[in-house]
């Protein structure tokens, strides 16, 4: 594969190109992955520090329906859109995104728009990756705003955070006791709050769960990385396309605060850290269940257990002899 070409023709913005190398980081072949790796070290450095946005949602809740008209909203101000979609379970359901994609129907017409519908792939690590480098690879090809959608399936919500420089949080209008149907750990991630469906009968209802929200938000320990008044809950309505470019003014506002404090750096450097060490913990993890170290672990456990070598001095041996440790 010609990497330079490929690399040249991203960096030119070419939507092609761009989908090719999408493809590319998602490969299992051994010497994609090589291709890959060249292609993303290559790229380092170009293109633009895009907005990272993670949405994260309940089926249901909108999202699709809010990236669509959120999306065409950037659109529609010069900005160029990417839809990057993280759903774990997609395996399983045999794709869900892809009807989504049909259901973008607007916005992936849109001159302006990408939008890349989630792989069925099963195991959470190779997802993250995936999306990772796919993010990557739209600010090289220039785009201004990438937005992650995942379904909250699992550990999903906590790894689009990971990669977010904004961490959205798309709910519905609710009765007062359903509000703790919201994680606490997934609250405190969130960088806004969005009550959706606020249109029509559900309007007053949204409003009043966005100022529970609100409440709610208040008793959480102050973050560094917001200014006063963040996080928080604001009502819209994607379907009406209401409240949308007062969530682009909020987000650009927070994002420019901590640009200007130094915590939209740290972040970054904060996740480029995280993800190595989760990289390199996957691989280690990896090699325990292919061979050799998988034949060398069935070996090793079967004199464990006729008691010829104890469990501690049989681990010593085989992580020396195939991880070549201390
Ligand atoms: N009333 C109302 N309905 C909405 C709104 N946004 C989405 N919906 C509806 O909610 C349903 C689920 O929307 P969808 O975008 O597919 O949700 P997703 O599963 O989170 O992607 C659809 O029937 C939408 O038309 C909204 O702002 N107001
Ligand atoms: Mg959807």
């Amino acid at each position: 594969m010609d990497i330079d070409d490929l690399k040249a023709r991203i960096l030119a913005g070419e939507r092609r190109a761009l989908a090719r190398a999408i493809t590319l980081v998602e490969s299992g072949r051994a010497d994609h992955r090589a291709d890959a790796l060249r292609l993303l070290e290559s790229l380092k450095g170009h293109g633009r520090e895009a907005l990272r946005v993670g949405l994260s949602g309940t089926p249901g809740v909108g999202k699709s329906t809010f990236i669509e008209a959120f999306g065409l909203k950037l659109t529609a101000q010069g900005l160029k859109v990417a839809v990057l979609a993280v759903d774990p379970s997609s395996a399983r359901s045999g794709g869900s995104i892809l009807g989504d994609k049909t259901r973008m129907e607007r916005l992936s017409r849109d001159k302006g728009a990408f939008i890349r519908p989630s792989p069925s792939q099963s195991q959470l690590g190779g997802v993250a990756r995936r999306t990772r480098e796919a993010i990557d690879l739209c600010e090289a090809a220039g785009f201004d705003v990438v937005l992650i959608e995942t379904v909250g399936v699992g550990q999903s919500e906590t790894m689009v955070a990971e990669m977010s420089d904004l961490f959205l949080l798309l709910l519905a209008p609710a009765g007062g006791d359903e509000l703790q149907g919201v994680k606490r750990g997934i609250m405190e991630m969130a960088d806004i709050l969005l009550v959706n469906k606020a249109d029509g009968e559900l309007k007053r209802q949204a409003i009043r769960t966005c100022a529970d929200y609100a409440g709610a938000l208040r008793l959480l320990r102050k973050r560094p990385q917001d200014p006063e008044g963040f996080p928080k809950a604001l009502p819209v309505s994607a379907l009406e396309e209401e409240g949308l470019q007062k969530a682009w003014d909020e987000m650009t506002a927070l994002a420019d605060w901590r640009r200007a404090e130094g915590h939209f750096a740290a972040r970054r450097a904060a996740q480029a850290r995280f993800w190595f060490e989760a990289e390199v913990r996957d691989r280690l993890l990896a090699r325990l269940v292919r061979e050799p170290l998988k034949g060398a672990m069935r070996s090793m456990a079967g004199q464990v257990e006729n008691g010829e070598i104890s469990p501690s001095a049989a681990a010593e041996e085989l992580l020396r002899a195939h991880l070549m440790l201390e």
